[in-house]
């Protein structure tokens, strides 16, 4: 068992940087593509044995140091009632958007095992294959609202703010339902057997920080707190979050982990002794190898203080990005850091 990452993760010392990559298992690999090619997305999400395939595959064909479990963080959302389908080209749509209190009741708190089951039979089947620790995951409570009251993926968050500012009432009471259930479903992703959990705010960054505070932290923290029992590692990822970083570190997260906008040194010196994951640009894989090469050291390099640092992408791999580069990448972090003149 290649446990670098779980040591990372509690600051212990190890031999390389381990590395992961956000969106590690999808469209970019033609492998995922060719299983997609059969089934709709969310018949793959719903399919234990695809699943199983299609999170193998990253770590088989490019060498990462840690899988995450393949899902989306918008599956519990379909279970708590929310009708949800994927359009080809548009993304996630939920065509009964929740936008007043009767649409809020109507919303359940499900039993994860229950409405979700095919999520904790993937994570038991890929437990019993893997070589390197299963990260389990699911979206943040701001994140996930924000899908739930736009009716899908939004540029301006129009809808989402106008509730904050409006009926703040109704914003915390869907706040609470959604809390609810992720925490219970991230509670059932450990006993499954998840090795860590991340928590993904991929809409955090559109957020003041005083709003930040007042809307979307208090939730992240009563799931992190629900979570201390499970023992284990929990990483918190507040997409375009620079400005939030001194705020995120107060969710109780083990590990923040960082889009590129930061300088990782900086990000370092805010977080004290908690882990950082991150944080290059992705589509700096694009980069010549060499390039490619001076920029990884030089990230490994501004994290030497880390405690912990667990190499990933400042966010999800583009789809276009040729799977020869991430593999460049992913060499580079394991050779560079092994030698000392760059940790
Ligand atoms: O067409 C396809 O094959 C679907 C593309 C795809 C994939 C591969 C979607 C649709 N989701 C996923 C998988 C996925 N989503 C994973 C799998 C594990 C891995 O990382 O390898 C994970 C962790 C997610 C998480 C996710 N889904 C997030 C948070 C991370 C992030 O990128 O910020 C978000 C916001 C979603 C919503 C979502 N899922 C898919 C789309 C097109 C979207 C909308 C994104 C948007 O609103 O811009």
């Amino acid at each position: 068992m290649n446990d670098t990452f779980l040591k990372a993760c509690r600051g212990e010392k190890t031999d390389y940087t381990p590395i992961w990559m956000m969106r590690q298992a999808g469209r970019y690999l033609p492998e995922y593509q060719k299983v997609r090619a059969n089934f709709t997305f969310l018949e793959l999400c719903k399919t234990p044995e695809l699943c199983v395939e299609v999170t193998l595959q990253p770590v088989d064909i490019l060498g990462v140091d840690a899988a995450i479990l393949f899902s989306d963080i918008l599956i519990p959302m379909e279970a708590m009632g929310a009708p949800l389908y994927f359009h080809e080209g548009r993304g996630p749509i939920f065509p009964e958007p929740v936008r007043t209190r009767e649409a809020l009741d109507r919303l359940i708190v499900p039993d994860p095992e229950l409405h979700t089951g095919f999520v904790m039979e993937t994570i038991r089947l890929l437990r019993k294959e893997l070589k390197v620790p299963l990260i389990g995951f699911s979206g943040a409570p701001f994140t996930l609202a924000t899908y739930l009251i736009e009716g899908g993926s939004s540029k301006v968050f129009w809808e989402t703010k106008k509730m904050m500012f409006t009926q703040p009432d109704l914003f915390h009471s869907l706040m609470e339902k959604i809390t609810a259930c992720t925490s219970l479903y991230l509670q059932a992703q450990a006993r499954a057997g998840a090795q860590a959990l991340q928590i993904f705010d991929s809409w955090a960054g559109v957020l003041a920080p005083c709003d930040f505070e007042e809307f979307a932290l208090p939730y992240v923290q009563k799931i992190i707190s629900d979570l201390k029992a499970t023992g284990l590692p929990i990483i918190y990822f507040a997409n375009n979050g620079a400005t939030l970083l001194e705020l995120s570190v107060q969710s109780g997260a083990d590990v923040l982990g960082l889009d590129w906008r930061i300088d990782i040194g900086d990000a370092v010196k805010v977080v004290g002794n908690r882990a950082v994951q991150g944080n290059i640009d992705p589509f700096a894989l694009m980069l010549p190898k060499d390039k490619l090469r001076q920029r990884i050291g030089n990230l490994l390099h501004g994290a030497r203080n880390a405690h912990g640092h667990i190499f990933n992408l400042g966010h999800g791999i583009h789809q276009f990005t040729p799977p020869d580069q991430a593999k460049i990448a992913i060499d580079a972090v394991h050779e560079l850091s092994a030698n000392h003149k760059y940790r």
